[in-house]
């Protein structure tokens, strides 16, 4: 008997024929995973070993995000049935109604894996948005009520694919026949369908958000984009543009700059018209199209700690504070108060408690006789003792926002008279009936492991 496929295998399988069906739908995926790949190779032969500091060459080239949409709470504890036979859990919570220029209706999550060598296997992940219709900036009672009706009625995954799900769950894996079946399964549900729309409730949603319509609109769910992940983002932004993609305006997050990159930095471009047939009032079909999908791409630094996160968000704060009237504006100011601000060098991130690390005894330093000390700064200083930056796992939720609007073509509405519903991690766990882990825990949790497996070999007490 074959042994049964590993949740990380599946994982892996699902990632690339998921990346093989979005390739076939949206072309323009292809060019994007081509050109990063050649910027990744020219990166490696420039760079060598450091280009890999985060990540081997062979995670990074295999390394996507999805991304998805779905209605209800009950959808959203399907998905996270499908992703954790994939060893995928949620992690972060992102609230997406108030980023301020744009009011899109979701509260957010990501599954992924969230262990190191999980990671190392096969890092896939999914940011997996849930539309809000108790949200009443958005939503009056009696669109909310037709919403809710509409949601409840439909299936996204169909019950053989939910039962491997809760297979594999259960016996940590798949045989290969239920596997093959699983993966074939899964990678439909995220298919576009050719299934008519409504138009007339299509675009009665729209008038208050595309991505209203993208998620209640339809009667299935799809992939709404797969980023592949680049190592200069600067210089893919650079060939893409030369090949006649027209980017948006900026890449999000963090600056260019000299020093360690740090968080995620992403671009992207809007899809062309997908063919997509609308049913009229009439009943009759024709054939229309849509324009929801987009191609996105990113790069990833170091994780920072809470206080890392916090300098960046004030940093943001101070960025928008000087009303930047152009995007190149906004970049350049953020570069200044970027270089002001941040430490220059990993080991000054680390130092100031602003990055992620993990902490391993370096095997081969020559013997002296001495005993190491018994402070991790002098174990660093000393040759004892080499840091390696934690990857930052997550999003963010001022890009993700930044991500969602530059890709659409109206800026939706959100009426700020009322109150809007309250959402946070806690309700989020409760939709997806399991626990919405913290990211900053988890990296701290690794960084602590680290630590304490240093101080055990070097027989030092503790650090
Ligand atoms: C998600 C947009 C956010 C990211 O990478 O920040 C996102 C969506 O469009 O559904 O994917
Ligand atoms: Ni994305």
């Amino acid at each position: 008997m074959t042994s049964p496929y590993a949740p990380w295998q599946l994982r892996a399988a699902f990632a690339a024929r998921l990346s093989d069906m979005y390739g076939r739908e949206v072309p323009a995926y292809t060019t994007l995973v081509d050109v990063s790949r050649e910027v990744n190779e020219d990166v490696l032969r420039e760079r060598g070993a450091d280009a890999e500091r985060l990540g081997s060459i062979g995670r990074v080239t295999a390394e996507r995000h999805g991304a998805i949409r779905v209605g209800t709470p009950a959808e959203l504890g399907q998905v996270a049935r499908i992703f954790g036979a994939l060893g995928m859990r949620p992690v972060g919570f992102y609230d997406l109604r108030e980023a301020a220029a744009s009011a899109v209706p979701v509260v957010s999550t990501a599954f992924r894996p969230v262990d190191g060598d999980e990671l190392a296997r096969n890092p896939f992940r999914v940011f997996t948005s849930l539309l809000t219709p108790a949200d009443p900036r958005f939503f009056d009672d009696g669109l909310r009520r037709r919403l809710e009706d509409f949601l409840a009625a439909r299936e996204l995954f169909p019950p053989e694919l939910l039962a491997l799900a809760d297979r594999a769950a259960a016996e940590g894996g798949l045989p290969a026949a239920a596997a093959e079946r699983f993966l074939e399964l899964a990678v439909a549900a995220f298919e576009l369908s050719a299934e008519p729309i409504d138009k007339a409730w299509y675009e009665e949603l729209a008038r208050v958000s595309a991505v209203a319509a993208d998620i209640g609109g339809v009667r299935s769910t799809h992939i709404n984009h797969l980023t592949p992940r680049v190592l200069d983002i600067d210089e893919l932004y650079r060939r893409m543009t030369a090949r006649g993609v027209r980017m948006i305006d900026t890449v999000q997050g963090p600056p260019a700059w000299d020093g360690p990159d740090v968080l995620l930095r992403q671009t992207s471009f809007r899809a062309l018209d997908e063919p997509r047939a609308l049913r009229l009032a009439d009943g009759s079909v024709v054939s229309g199209a849509l324009r929801v999908r987009f191609g996105e791409v990113e790069a990833r630094g170091i994780a920072l700690t809470r206080a890392g996160r916090a300098l960046y968000d004030d940093l943001l704060a101070r960025v928008d504070a000087r009303r930047p009237a152009t995007p190149a504006e906004r970049t350049a100011t953020a570069r200044e108060l970027w270089a002001a601000l941040l430490p220059r060098t990993e080991r000054d991130l680390a130092a100031r408690g602003l990055g992620h690390f993990t902490y391993h005894v370096v095997a081969d330093r020559p013997r002296d006789g001495a005993a190491p000390p018994a402070s991790l700064d002098g174990l660093l200083d000393g040759g004892w003792v080499r840091a390696a930056p934690l990857v930052y796992e997550d999003f963010l939720p001022r890009s993700a926002a930044g991500i969602f609007q530059s890709n659409l073509e109206e800026a939706g509405v959100r009426d700020d008279a009322v109150a809007g519903a309250a959402y946070d991690s806690a309700w989020l766990s409760g939709a997806v009936g399991r626990e919405v882990l913290d990211p900053f825990a988890l990296y701290a949790a690794q960084e602590r492991a680290s630590l304490d497996v240093v101080a055990q070999e070097l027989r030092i007490p503790g650090l």
